[in-house]
């Protein structure tokens, strides 16, 4: 009994080393998971949840999906790491994959989603001087009110959360901001010659899942097109499938400029990002310009074509249109029966809110911690929000099983 008691990590033992021994850079729902298959996880204790989140989407394909964690496995053992001073058999296999799956003539590998954005804002800085002819150290890029493009300091210099930025500064200069779904405000700033791209999450993840209007993405498209911007579009939390299309911007039929995907283009096994572009662009960065020691490694290749592999084979971009209709419509009903409580819910594919009003002192982390006792889990932004997005391979049958989880929870409020 007592080496039970000892090797058994308990939630509360891990917890408090985390909070020991870890920066204290997050505030994580009180769950500790150690193991996942699909769309459930478990904890230490055993119990099992649906989980909501998919790792901020990046599990897409489903925790520890065979086919993926398989391709990451055999290549580990084979060859893990060249670098990029010398070739690998993967990353030649891997491009041609990649850039005829989303139909540009090149692919930048890196690891990170705040990596492939920081390439895609160097390569757009390099193609304003070389090809537009923007004076030296005059280029600008537009971002949106309200974005999420990660952590480093270009990109907290581009947010506009007090949270992500005060006491990051000094910032990086050259980036304006725009109202988002605003396209006279685009359309005002692009006078400027000197802007280089248009930065911009087709559907705002952070934010809280907000959704533009239709025909706002097509026409911020145009608009760019008409003064010689780059559209370049952050996929990576929209994209591959997680608004029910492979790319949230094919609601529109728009095909960015630059391209860049992160989290689940490996599944959630491993750190890969990508940015994309045609030659044009792309070939502006020459060697020794830009790179990143793991980036096109032959493990991220070799997973990074299993997960889009499975994007595909298993339908997943249908079915999280399908299910996701489903989902809004089921939370539109709740909304209908407690809209004390609820303020609204939104969504697009298997990517939606709930917008709860604080009632009794009682608030989203709350409704979230009452989630968890009943075995789901959704993480709270904004103090407000509650998103609602999990791994894509979930079937009706759980789907069901999950609203009505999150319907007995709302009432209970
Ligand atoms: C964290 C949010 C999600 C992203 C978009 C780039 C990145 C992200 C559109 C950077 C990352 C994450 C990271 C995570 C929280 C999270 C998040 F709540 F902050 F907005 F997903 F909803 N572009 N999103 O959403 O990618 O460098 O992290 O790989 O804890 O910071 P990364």
């Amino acid at each position: 009994m007592k080496a039970v008691m000892i090797n058994k990590n308990t939630s509360q033992q891990a917890i408090e080393l985390e909070d020991k021994y870890g920066a204290h850079n997050y505030h994580p729902l009180p769950v500790v998971l150690e193991r996942g298959e699909g769309v459930l996880v478990w904890d230490v204790e055993g119990k099992q949840y649906f989980d909501f989140l998919a790792a901020y989407s990046a599990v897409n394909q489903g925790h520890c999906h065979p086919k993926i964690t398989a391709a990451l496995i055999e290549q580990a053992q084979k060859l893990s790491l060249t670098s990029r001073a010398f070739y690998n058999d993967s990353l030649g296999e891997y491009e041609i994959f990649i850039t005829s799956y989303f139909g540009y003539d090149k692919v930048l590998p890196m690891n990170t989603g705040a990596e492939g954005v920081e390439t895609a804002l160097k390569l757009a800085r390099k193609w304003a001087y070389e090809k537009k002819g923007v004076a030296e150290n005059q280029a600008k890029i537009i971002v949106c009110e309200g974005n999420f493009h990660g952590r480093t300091i270009t990109i907290v210099s581009a947010s506009s959360d007090p949270d992500a930025r005060k006491n990051f500064g000094p910032y990086t200069p050259g980036i304006i901001t725009v109202p988002y779904n605003d396209t006279n405000a685009l359309a005002e700033l692009l006078k400027d010659k000197t802007v280089a791209g248009f930065l911009i999450e087709p559907v705002q993840g952070e934010a809280g899942v907000v959704v533009p209007d239709a025909g706002y993405l097509k026409k911020c498209y145009e608009l760019c097109k008409q003064n010689n911007v780059l559209f370049i579009a952050d996929e990576i939390q929209s994209g591959l499938g997680r608004t029910g299309k492979l790319l949230a911007c094919e609601h529109e039929g728009v095909h960015p400029d630059m391209l860049i995907l992160g989290k689940a283009l490996s599944g959630g096994v491993y750190p890969v990002s990508a940015v994309l572009a045609n030659d044009d662009i792309m070939l502006c960065i020459k060697p020794g310009q830009h790179g990143s020691t793991y980036g096109g490694n032959p493990i991220a290749c070799k997973v990074a074509i299993a997960a889009l592999t499975v994007l595909k084979e298993e339908q997943l971009s249908e079915n999280s249109e399908h299910l996701g209709k489903f989902l809004l419509n089921e939370l539109k009903s709740i909304q209908a029966d407690y809209p004390e409580l609820v303020r609204t819910v939104r969504g697009k594919g298997l990517f939606c809110a709930m917008i709860i009003n604080e009632r009794n002192g009682k608030n989203a982390w709350d409704i979230c911690i009452e989630l968890m006792k009943n075995g789901l889990l959704a993480k709270p932004t904004h103090g407000d929000i509650i998103r609602f997005a999990p791994p894509l391979v979930i079937t009706e049958e759980q789907l069901l099983e999950c609203i009505a989880i999150i319907r007995k929870v709302v009432k209970s409020f």
